[in-house]
């Protein structure tokens, strides 16, 4: 083993290249990277590449250590390739109005172009106020915007013979990344048209009108120090048509590099105060990966984990013997004169949960066991549950121990200073640099640097040379992730000195940075649960911003409209309902949901979820609201908010922006398009009014009677997109409900509205116990017409017992129906019952008188002898000549019996079909 890692430690020498002459130039590379090359193999770790086996690093890249141009180090080693000409501006960033390129070819004032197409290819370094990469300009009459392409973080611009376009971008550009950029123009279309990476990525309509011509011609200056240009530029070409897109495509992924008939990039061109290299095509398109290493002594594992995670990356893993090797060596050419890392750096794994089950410390995911051990190793116990990697392999270590941190990145960070309300986005994005060991230099896009000044962060505006603010002392030292800054000057409206939250973050603008610089989805923030390992994401979840002239007591009007009403829109939710007839009453248990809109209020980080946005019961009492005035029931107001009530803002529209003031990732949304909803549940009786003329037979409605009110005078309106919803069973006991529905009718106040509830009754029950008894007893008291004439006793007595059961019935109906002044269906069709047997009763009377004196007359002797002989002996003779007198209608009892029969059935049968008939219609 020892003869193999001396063997690859020769190789690491053998494969320095000389220093000479690569290095033409005292200027400092922003990065620290030590190339690999093309031999190493692919094996990936988490999105850091690290396969070691080809451990050759440029000496001279090592060595030079801290000023590593990354375009000469691709020339280092592709110089031999014939390539294209890449010209690098302004390498440190400090805008000079002294470097530009100038054109060589040929150009004149007779060649006038029309149509266009017009591409570059660039990388950016820094960005001046606008970053002028190509002009055209006739010098003569001081036309200086010919055609002009100029780039910012978030947009581009065309000028073609002086009209500018500005162009969006969906994308922010990112510093040291090449972007290929075209537009085309087509003068009889008016068509702009801008490409980015080969796809259209906007267009535009515009005459432009004139040809575009000139006599000079530059690259990376627009002959003002604002003007220029900090980064690399190649393949500037200009034709004097539109190309196809499928062209574009081509030479944007290096598939073709045709050259401008109108600016040709092989034409030539002067430098002044700019440099140029040599690159091969196909690299500008697949960039080498190369790593970028930040070192850190003397730190605990804790420490190590924060700083490269508060980087954006990961402590490493090894998987073998030469990966540690390589390190180790790397460590030790990077920074030959530092008293670099001695034997040990972290690694991100851990067994602290459970004994020799080693996770990752940033996911928790578990890794399996054959990662590389150093010999006798693991052997702590529960005392070392770190791992840290050694020459020999990998060891469980002490967590406390201090070690070296090694934070490995394949490219360029992008880090965001937040809470700044810088206008500009390249003051807001930063690079991070290693230009010393240990040490640590953010720098912007734009001019502004944070960097560790006799031991304290300090936030630095290098144009005007002066301290924006200074970081307050934190452990660890380290200005990334949210901190509090000391200000030397005015920050976002607040003056100094005063301390001010801000925050450095890697993540990317869909992230959320928990307070320790790691990253989170955004939509996890304040969604009631932990995410960040510090618990930072539920802390501070604010909903609403309420303004400085915010009142409880004033409604949301629109401004300088008099006669504006809120439109309150009112959903009810009635889970059940209890309705009392004899009371005429309703119980209701519902809940009111009122929904609006505040235009005074902004709130923060909606989510997709309604439920997620409440908010906090402080905020929430603080919240204007309509008071409800319940009117047809004894509680007369309700206020909508109380702790009961659930508050809700909907997230309706897309977010305004971000909060440049905030040190985190807060999206604004507006009042005016995302509304706020309260539900409330009540329990409530109310007063109904029923028409009981048509019992059982009949329909009715309850209504809720309410306004909603703001104070004295009502500025509120009920939205007519209010609706209602019924959750319980449509069949009560006594009712069927059917369809509810709000009613907004014009003679009602403003903001008073009425629910409906209608209701039929069922009257099977009615039915059963009324109709059915005293219909069958009718019947009887009608069959005992049909009794013999002889048995008057027993034909009065069931029609006189018909009757009383009648009566019964009758007042044990009425007993549960409200007492009314008016006759009801029932009480008419019982009334008739019993009227019918009290006739039936009459006609028996009638019958048997008239039999008796019939009887009287004639013969029919001998079935009442005995009963007669008794008569006979007591003299009755006198009383029957009485009885005569009062039926003077000369009919048999046959015929009476008969008129008796039919008459009755005639009634009952016109009145039941009368009652059918009234009852249908
Ligand atoms: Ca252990
Ligand atoms: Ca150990
Ligand atoms: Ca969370």
């Amino acid at each position: 083993m020892e003869e193999a890692m001396v063997v690859e430690v020769e190789a690491v020498k053998a494969s320095h290249l000389p220093r000479s002459q690569h290095f033409p130039r005292a200027t400092c590379y922003p990065l620290l990277r030590s190339h690999l090359p093309d031999t190493r193999g692919a094996t990936t770790h988490h999105g850091v590449e690290s396969d070691w086996t080809h451990p050759r690093v440029s000496n001279a890249a090592l060595a030079m250590g801290r000023c590593l141009p990354l375009l000469l180090v691709s020339a280092l080693l592709f110089g031999w390739a014939v390539g294209l000409q890449v010209f690098t501006f302004q390498e440190n960033g400090v805008a000079t109005e002294s470097s530009v390129a100038v054109y060589e070819g040929e150009v004149s004032l007779s060649r006038k172009v029309y149509s266009l197409t017009f591409c570059m290819r660039f990388k950016i370094f820094f960005l001046q106020q606008r970053g002028t990469i190509f002009f055209l300009q006739e010098t003569a009459k001081e036309r200086f915007w010919m055609l002009r392409g100029e780039v910012w973080v978030d947009k581009v611009r065309v000028t073609i013979s002086h009209t500018w376009h500005f162009m969006p971008l969906d994308i922010q550009l990112w510093a040291f990344r090449w972007y290929h950029l075209c537009f085309t123009y087509n003068h009889t279309s008016f068509l702009i048209q801008t490409f980015l990476d080969g796809k259209v990525v906007q267009h535009a309509y515009y005459d432009v009108g004139r040809p575009v011509f000139g006599d000079y011609i530059g690259v990376g200056n627009g002959q003002a120090i604002t003007e220029s240009y900090s980064g690399v530029i190649t393949q500037v070409n200009v034709w004097d048509k539109v190309l196809s897109d499928e062209e574009i495509l081509s030479i944007a992924h290096c598939k073709a590099d045709p050259q401008g008939n109108f600016v040709s990039w092989e034409a030539g061109w002067t430098l002044y105060n700019a440099t140029a290299e040599d690159v091969p095509l196909a690299r500008l398109c697949h960039e080498e990966q190369e790593r970028i290493y930040f070192w850190f002594p003397d730190t605990t594992d804790a420490e190590a984990q924060y700083v490269c995670e508060a980087l954006g990356t990961h402590l490493p893993i090894v998987t073998s013997l030469e990966e540690t090797l390589y390190l180790y060596e790397l460590v030790k050419t990077m920074w030959p004169d530092s008293d670099h890392c001695p034997v040990y750096y972290w690694s991100s794994l851990n067994d602290k949960e459970e004994e020799d089950v080693w996770v990752h410390s940033y996911n928790t995911s578990l890794i399996d066991t054959t990662s590389f051990w150093a010999p006798n190793e693991p052997n702590g116990g529960r005392y070392e549950n770190c791992v840290a990697i050694n020459y020999f392999g990998t060891i469980d270590d002490d967590c406390a121990w201090k070690r070296c941190a090694l934070c490995t990145f394949t490219e360029p960070q992008r880090f965001s200073f937040l809470g700044t309300c810088e206008p500009e986005l390249r003051n807001v994005y930063f690079v991070a640099y290693q230009e010393e060991y240990g040490g640590l230099l953010f720098k912007s896009y734009g001019a502004y640097h944070i960097e560790k000044r006799n031991g304290t962060w300090v936030y630095f505006d290098t144009v005007k040379d002066q301290d924006i603010a200074t970081m307050e002392p934190f452990d660890p030292d380290f200005p990334m992730g949210r901190r509090w800054w000391r200000l030397e000057r005015e920050v976002c409206g607040q003056e100094k000195p005063g301390q001010r939250l801000m925050l450095l973050t890697p993540c990317l603008s869909h992230h959320f940075t928990c307070d320790d610089g790691t990253c989170i989805l955004h939509h996890h923030r304040c969604d009631l649960k932990y995410d960040c390992r510090d618990r930072s994401d539920e802390m501070e979840c604010e909903l609403i911003s309420f303004p400085q002239d915010y009142h409880q007591h004033l409604p949301p009007r629109v401004p300088g409209e008099e006669n504006s009403k809120l439109p309150v829109t009112i959903k009810f939710t009635i889970k059940s309902i209890d309705v009392q007839t004899v009371k005429m009453s309703m119980k209701l248990s519902y809940e009111l949901e009122m929904i609006w809109f505040d235009n005074r209020l902004n709130y923060f980080n909606l989510k997709a979820n309604d439920s997620l946005n409440n908010p906090r019961l402080d905020a929430m009492m603080k919240l204007w609201s309509p008071l409800v005035k319940l009117l047809n029931t004894d509680t007369i107001d309700q206020p909508l908010l109380a702790e009961d009530a659930n508050t809700v803002v909907k997230r309706l529209a897309e977010s305004l922006g971000r909060d440049e003031g905030a040190a985190a990732e807060v999206d604004i949304y507006s009042g005016k398009e995302n509304p706020l909803s309260v539900s409330r549940k009540y329990s409530t009786v109310y007063a109904c009014q029923f028409d009981l003329t048509l019992y059982p037979f009949d329909s009715q409605h309850c209504d809720i009677h309410l306004q909603i009110v703001s104070g004295q005078v009502s500025f509120l309106d009920v939205h007519p997109n209010s609706s209602v919803k019924y959750l319980g069973s449509d069949v009560l006991n006594e009712y069927q409900i059917s369809e509810l529905r709000v009613l907004l009718e014009e003679g009602y106040e403003s903001g008073e509205t009425r629910v409906r509830i209608p209701m039929t009754r069922l009257y099977g029950n009615s039915i059963l116990t009324i109709y059915i008894p005293s219909l069958i007893l009718m019947i009887i008291s009608y069959l005992t017409l049909f009794f013999r004439t002889a048995i008057f006793d027993v034909r009065v007595m069931v029609a006189l017992t018909a009757l009383l059961v009648l009566a019964t019935l009758f007042a044990q109906a009425s007993s549960s129906l409200p007492q009314t002044s008016y006759f009801k269906m029932v009480d008419i069709w019982l009334l008739f019952c019993v009227g019918i047997t009290f006739l039936v009763i009459i006609f028996h009377i009638l019958i048997d008188n008239r039999l008796f004196s019939h009887d009287n007359q004639t013969k029919v002797q001998a079935f009442n002898e005995p009963f007669r002989m008794k008569l006979g002996a007591m003299k009755p003779a006198a009383p029957r000549q009485g009885r005569r007198r009062w039926a003077p209608l000369s009919i048999s009892v046959e015929q009476l019996e008969l008129l008796a029969k039919a008459s009755t059935l005639l009634l009952i049968i016109a009145f039941i079909v009368g009652y059918l008939v009234y009852i249908m219609t």
